[in-house]
């Protein structure tokens, strides 16, 4: 994202090469837009890489894997991308990933994902997968890693793009299924950074995967959860206090627990926002109606992120600029919230404090 995009996260770059106007909008498309030669940098956090997966690649590789995909055109696929709630989009979600085969096809969504982010100018990206999505259906655990980690090592070297995995445990499904993609995933450890909790959050809370976590924490990896989507607070607290989560994935419903706010600005967790998505998904009728200013301004650590661009119009460039027309975002705003992607990422401090400076050198010169 030129300021960056992706759910799952990825990180952000600003370009400078000009002055902006004081105006917010014009800040911000001039992060977008402006000349490759100097850049600020932003990274994303909350992005699915099953997510990515544009409809014209789905046919592509549907055709060539012999898969018949249940629409006739891609035209007819994306006007099936009307969501009234999490489940609606899932469902239509874990059908498109089901062309998915083999190493190379792993590998060519993977890739695809990061040419399109390193046009957006994103240096670094912490991308959520879903094996399970995949191994239910035959697959086995090395097909989708191997095709998603030897695109992430050509997108190191080729396009300077770093990046971490998370590997997400279904929660619809049960706590023995998630054990078993645990032990799948020990063998490949050093590539997988952390592990975390996406699918149906309503009725699965995050004590459903206390033990579980408590393992993957044991084996080294760091944790995060989808907490406060659509379900309520006391999951955002079940996820903090029995998972140990390091970030809050979305975290929305936050606001209607007084004492939860004041817990996460005293620890300064951060939540991974998700304005396209929310939308999307109906978890707000109007971006208008965001509660990602309130947040803010509360003093929690705001990020925004893409989560499934793919499917809800939008990588980080669109979320950027649609949520901050929506909300009036200051030049300070949208400042606060690259300086807090990197904040909240698991980059090293030393790297973070670098990134950080510079967007703060670029807001005082611009
Ligand atoms: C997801 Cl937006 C969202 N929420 C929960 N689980 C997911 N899996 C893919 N996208």
């Amino acid at each position: 994202m030129s300021l960056v995009r992706f759910r799952p996260g990825p990180l952000l770059i600003f370009y400078i090469g000009r002055k902006p106007s004081n105006n917010y909008i014009s800040y911000l498309k001039f992060v977008i837009h402006s000349s490759k030669k100097t850049h600020v940098n932003h990274t994303q956090l909350n992005n699915y890489i099953e997510g990515t997966f544009e409809p014209e690649l789905m046919f592509e590789i549907a055709r060539r894997n012999n898969i018949s995909i249940n629409y006739k055109s891609i035209d007819e696929l994306k006007k099936a991308y009307s969501f009234n709630n999490l489940q609606e989009f899932l469902d239509i979600y874990y059908a498109g990933a089901s062309v998915l085969l083999q190493v190379q096809d792993f590998y060519e969504l993977t890739w695809a994902y990061l040419t399109k982010v390193h046009e957006q100018n994103l240096i670094h990206t912490e991308i959520f997968f879903d094996p399970q999505t995949h191994t239910d259906r035959g697959l086995s655990f090395d097909t989708v890693i191997q095709g998603i980690r030897s695109a992430l090592d050509d997108g190191k070297e080729k396009l300077g793009i770093s990046s971490k995995l998370i590997m997400c445990f279904l929660r619809h499904l049960d706590e023995a299924a998630a054990f078993e993609t645990l032990n799948q995933a020990l063998p490949y450890k050093n590539w997988i950074a952390g592990v975390g909790l996406d699918s149906s959050e309503l009725g699965h809370p995050p004590s459903k995967f206390q033990r579980v976590f408590s393992k993957a924490r044991d084996e080294g990896f760091i944790t995060v959860a989808h907490a406060g989507e659509e379900g309520p607070a006391e999951y955002v607290w079940e996820a903090i206090n029995l998972l140990n989560v390091s970030r809050i994935d979305h975290g929305n419903r936050s606001l209607d627990d007084k004492q939860l706010i004041k817990y996460l600005i005293e620890t300064q967790i951060p939540l991974t926002v998700c304005p396209l998505s929310n939308l999307e998904l109906k978890v707000v009728n109007d971006l208008k109606d965001h509660p990602l200013l309130k947040l803010m301004e509360a003093g929690l650590v705001v990020t925004i992120n893409s989560d499934d661009p793919a499917y809800f119009g939008g990588y980080m460039n669109e979320n950027y600029t649609q949520i901050a027309s929506a909300l009036n975002l200051t030049k300070k705003h949208i400042t606060q919230l690259a300086k807090n992607s990197f904040k909240a990422s698991f980059l090293d401090d030393r790297e973070k404090e670098k990134l950080i400076h510079q967007v703060d050198t670029y807001y005082q010169k611009n």
